[in-house]
């Protein structure tokens, strides 16, 4: 949209604000004045000459003018990339899939490389008959295919005692949301046999990866039997080594840590190993000094993407698209609001699709921006009929010593020069 939006006469301007198909409107005033425009009247180097040919990218990356959207690191949270985290351009992204090679890596010990040929699955402990498989054993089981959301459950643990970060990327972009290709792992338990286990409704399966840190955790068999996936390709292709080739476990709805990558062993138990992932770390840390055990589902969350720090609004006022992410563990996205008031009012965003179970869901406002500041939030309902609360609410309950589970409403302030900025509203 060129400026010239900005200068629509009164009266215009006063029917635009009332249509529905306001941004539309406005968006071809603005279009119409671009008539001298040399890209218009000028045949351009581009149309002049060849373009490459098809063997020029076997592989294709993103064009050159796109290598700001990458995933990014925060120096000082970690001692070392080894056993760190990077982000999502969350703000940077749209509809809901989240490419392999922008998506967020959380690692213990380093991403490792592990060869189809060298990949062993073990299933042992009490079951009939423990088995191993190869990469190709697995290839052999009925497959699904299935859309979810892992969030790590440090996303925006930065943000409890203020704010902190200053973009979504950071603050929200420890997630990312891909279509699963593999095997449910109920049917890897009963390939192995669960009569050995007898009930099965204390039982649990202890999950570890073949990397150095193995990061063990423990899930209960109900969970295990439910809807947890044995997956080997995302988004249609081979998962990257960065999110566990060839091997993952996909635990939906519940914290990123027990996706176990580079999966190398299941074991049913008769209890949780309480291994150092579910006891040192992934707990959440009460205002009394107790620490809440087991904390595995992610509640429902939700994040204006753009405007955003990172996304400032560049054109001048009139229809402003604002948009963003919604995604709970415990079930799908029913609705999403948004105030552009610090959460005085709230308008009922539209959803891009129906909410899916435990994946993203992308919402918009098509709004017409008087241009003047903006606190921005989003608000997320679920299924359940959770609404995602304020982070006053949150620390009521919480207290201040957290990290893990913090899925509170976010404020963006949006000024008239429509720059963006994390802030804090009570
Ligand atoms: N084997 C193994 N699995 C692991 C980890 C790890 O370090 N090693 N990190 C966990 C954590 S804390 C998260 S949040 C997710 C991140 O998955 P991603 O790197 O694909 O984003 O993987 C989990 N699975
Ligand atoms: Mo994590």
């Amino acid at each position: 949209m060129s400026e010239s939006s900005n200068k629509t006469s009164p009266s215009r301007r006063q029917f635009l604000t009332g249509a529905a198909a306001a941004g539309v409107g406005a968006v071809a005033a603005g279009a119409a004045q671009a008539n001298g425009d040399p890209l218009i009247t000028q045949v351009q180097e581009w149309a002049s000459a060849t373009g490459e040919g098809v063997d020029a990218t076997p592989y294709g990356l993103p064009i050159e003018f796109e290598q700001d959207v990458v995933r990014r690191n925060v120096e000082w949270l970690t001692a070392d990339t080894i056993s760190s985290i990077n982000f999502t351009p969350i703000h940077a992204l749209d509809g809901t899939i989240t490419p392999q090679g922008c998506a967020f890596e959380r690692h213990h010990s380093g991403a490792i490389e592990l060869r189809k040929e060298d990949y062993r699955l073990m299933i042992n402990g009490l079951v009939d008959t423990p088995l191993v498989f190869s990469y190709e054993d697995l290839e052999r089981f009925p497959r699904e295919n299935r859309v979810y959301f892992c969030e790590c459950a440090a996303n925006t643990g930065m943000e409890w005692a203020g704010a902190q970060l200053n973009g979504a990327q950071f603050t929200h972009g420890m997630i990312h949301n891909m279509e699963y290709s593999g095997i449910s792992l109920r049917t890897l338990l009963e390939e192995a046999g669960l009569d050995a286990a007898g009930d099965l409704a204390d039982k649990w399966v202890y999950v570890e990866g073949a990397d150095a840190s193995s990061n063990g955790r423990s899930i209960p068999m109900a969970k295990a039997l439910d809807d947890v996936l044995v997956a080997f390709k995302a988004n249609g292709e081979a998962l990257r080594k960065e999110h566990g080739y060839p091997v993952r476990l996909v635990v939906p709805g519940w914290e990123g840590n027990m996706w176990i990558k580079w999966l190398r062993r299941i074991e049913v138990t008769d209890q949780a190993v309480e291994s150092r992932e579910e006891t040192s770390k992934y707990t959440d840390n009460l205002a009394n000094g107790i620490a809440r055990k087991w904390t595995w589902e992610m509640d429902a969350k939700s994040v204006v993407t753009a405007p955003s720090p990172q996304a400032p609004i560049k054109h001048g006022k009139g229809p402003l698209v604002i948009t963003g992410l919604a995604w709970s563990g415990r079930g799908a996205i029913s609705g999403v609001d948004v105030s552009i008031d610090g959460g005085k009012t709230w308008k009922e965003a539209r959803l891009a699709a129906p909410g899916q179970g435990k994946a993203l869901t992308r919402f918009y406002l098509d709004h017409v921006w008087d241009g003047s500041e903006m606190l921005l939030q989003s608000r997320a309902r679920d299924t359940t009929g959770y609404v995602q609360p304020t982070k006053d609410q949150l620390r009521e309950v919480r207290g201040l010593n957290s990290i893990y589970h913090n899925n509170c409403i976010q404020t963006w302030w949006v000024k008239a020069t429509g720059e963006a900025e994390n802030v804090e509203v009570s």
